[in-house]
């Protein structure tokens, strides 16, 4: 029986916390201009395969938009400049060095990347530290402190006034004043000074505008940032009730979220977001038409499934539930429609949890292609261990330190190893004898323990990347597919996973000191022997379907799902980063094309705003 009731279980909310959600704009266009400023004024779009994946405001301006087909922006703007982004490389590196600037300013170490564009921050202990400073009767002339040793660095401000724009609105379009009585409200006043002192310094010393958002969650921060694009910032404003009523009085924040569409809340995934509008319409929503953001019949709002008669996480477990359903997942849901999201904003990992590169095909059906796809493969693979994995020995990381003039390279050590090296690929489903062809999601992996000589930094990359498809690669691939010929790879993804941490001194881990480890390799590598995994080993196929490996929220591997798992294109997780998940991400259903895993909600509305 579900509980009765939209009002009779309140989740609490905590709003204990200040988060702020940055969201570079226009990212891979802003990463060519910052590489040659003459771009800026130029319309500027970034083309992969043949989708503007993102172009910059002149461009917009000119009607260009994200997920347009090159034809039509080229009809659009026959002057746009259009440069190509399939090499994720120079993304990546400047994801990263934006981000390790923002963390500098973090007292708590809570920085947390999403995909490449989106960083959170806690900055509670910074704000709750400068709250004591102010003089609650002289809130105009506030300094707000960035260290805590030193009172001479900051900036003045006003903590009267709120920085940037606020929800709800002022009646009068004027800056919201703020009521130094009530907490919450100077906490997010004085958040979204910092909000604003950190995207002018992104702007001025990195060249990077942002959009951002400053609440009390990772939810709200997020949602709440998208409200003044671009170059903006948006405060979600108290009251933020704990009490749910159906007028929205004193909530701010169910007035907030109550009319976005549902397949709009992070971590609400693309199939369950289905589930929910059929579940409140109460027949199956049209496909395409449920999915027209805000624009159809068939949009159903969190307020519809929040205040659906009934409603409570019991209900939502058996609208939900199925195989392969996360636990909880009602209480989940029940809580994101109410804007409760008390998950935390995770502190900066040095290394990443896996490092994964892939590449899509149309054809790849003979064994010489196949190895020399690995051989591409491997190169890539080996300069991003070498970027991502190794430190100076004076402890700058590869990003911070490039290679020198003179041509030398400073001694480097290993910052983590990993342990696993995982082969996937994912074969083309034979043609129909009506020649028609189903689409294919599912990969087949096979994983065994690295090889030692992966980590020797006197070979050159040329010389490890072959070594590494011959020694390594090749006989996994003859694994997965044993006939010479007679499979149709639609896709090839090489990784290194379960990484063991050398960097820190604690007692597991195994020391950074590379010469040591080698002289101590055998002995290590022993320890780490992982069996060769096959995807169908240990779980019992129940159709004729393949079963492949995917990654779980933590990068966790060889968890066994069914290619018609619904957990396997879900949307957005907070959990994931760039790192984490395979880049470029999971493959769209409609084209066929790798996505990254947080471009796909988006990726999917390109198709249905097209078709
Ligand atoms: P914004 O935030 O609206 O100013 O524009 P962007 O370009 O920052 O867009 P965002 O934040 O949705 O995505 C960040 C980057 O990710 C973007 O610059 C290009 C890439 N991206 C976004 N959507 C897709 C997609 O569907 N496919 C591919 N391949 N890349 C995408
Ligand atoms: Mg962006």
């Amino acid at each position: 029986m579900p509980q009765a009731g939209p009002t009779s279980r309140l989740p609490a909310r905590k709003d204990g916390r200040i988060i702020i959600h940055f969201d570079y704009d226009c990212f891979y266009a802003s990463v060519f201009e910052a590489e040659n400023p003459a771009l800026k004024s130029l319309p500027l779009a970034v083309q992969q395969k043949q989708i503007i994946v993102t172009c910059n405001y002149e461009a917009r301006r000119r009607g260009l938009y994200k997920l347009q087909l090159v034809k039509d922006a080229k009809l659009a703007c026959p002057d746009v400049v259009i440069v190509l982004g399939e090499d994720l490389t120079r993304f990546r590196n400047a994801s990263k060095a934006l981000y390790t600037f923002l963390s500098r300013f973090s007292w708590n170490n809570k920085a947390e990347r999403l995909g490449f564009d989106e960083v959170w921050m806690d900055v509670t202990d910074i704000v709750d530290y400068n709250i004591q400073l102010v003089n609650k009767n002289d809130l105009s002339h506030s300094f707000f402190n960035l260290s805590k040793d030193d009172p001479t660095i900051g900036f003045p401000f006003d903590a009267s006034l709120v920085a940037g724009h606020v929800i709800p609105d002022t009646d009068d379009g004027l800056r919201h004043t703020v009521n130094a009585h009530d907490n919450l409200s100077l906490r997010l006043c004085i958040g979204s000074h910092l909000a604003l002192y950190l995207r002018h310094a992104l702007e001025e010393e990195q060249g990077y505008t942002s959009t951002v958002g400053i609440s009390t969650s990772k939810l709200l921060s997020k949602l709440i940032g998208n409200v003044n694009k671009p170059k903006g910032q948006t405060t979600l404003l108290p009251p933020y009730g704990l009490k749910v009523d159906h007028d929205n009085n004193n909530n701010n924040v169910t007035a907030f979220l109550d009319p976005h569409e549902i397949g709009k809340i992070p971590n609400i995934g693309f199939k369950q977001a289905q589930k929910l509008r059929e579940f409140v319409l109460g027949r199956p929503a049209k496909f395409h038409a449920g999915l027209i953001y805000g624009k159809t019949q068939e949009s159903v709002t969190v307020r519809d499934v929040r205040l659906h008669p009934d409603m409570a996480p019991a209900l939502l477990d058996k609208v939900l539930g199925g195989p392969g359903t996360p636990h909880g997942v009602g209480t989940r849901i029940w809580e994101l429609v109410n804007g409760v999201d008390d998950t935390e904003v995770h502190q900066a990992k040095r290394v990443p949890s896996q490092i994964s590169i892939e590449d899509s095909y149309i054809r790849l059906d003979t064994f010489e292609e196949a190895t020399k796809e690995l051989h591409m493969l491997s190169m890539s693979l080996i300069k991003r261990m070498h970027l991502d994995l190794l430190e100076d020995e004076d402890g700058a990381d590869q990003h911070n330190a490039p290679v020198e003039q003179t041509g030398q390279t400073p001694p480097r050590r290993w910052l983590a190893l990993p342990r696993t090296l995982r082969l996937s690929t994912r074969p083309r489903a034979a043609p129909a004898p009506d020649w028609t062809r189903s689409r294919a999601f599912n990969r087949i992996s096979r994983s065994a323990p690295v090889p030692g000589f992966l980590f020797n930094l006197d070979e050159s990359d040329e010389a490890l990347a072959d070594k590494l498809v011959h020694d390594a690669w090749l006989p996994l691939f003859r694994k997965i597919h044993p006939e010479k010929s007679g499979w149709n790879l639609s896709l090839v993804n090489v990784a290194v996973t379960n990484m063991t941490d050398t960097a820190s001194d604690d007692k597991n881990a195994s020391g950074r000191d590379i010469g040591k480890m080698f002289k101590m390799q055998d002995q290590i590598l022993r320890e780490w022997r992982v069996e060769d995994v096959s995807t169908t080993s240990n779980v019992a196929p129940t159709s004729p379907n393949h079963l492949a490996f995917v990654d779980g929220p933590h990068g966790v591997e060889n968890e066994c799902v069914h290619e018609s798992s619904p957990n396997v294109l879900e949307g957005h997780n907070w959990e994931e980063d760039e790192d984490s998940a395979p880049v470029p991400g999971s493959t769209c259903e409609t084209c066929g094309l790798t996505v990254p895993s947080f471009a796909m909600s988006a990726h999917r509305r390109y198709h249905l705003m097209g078709d």
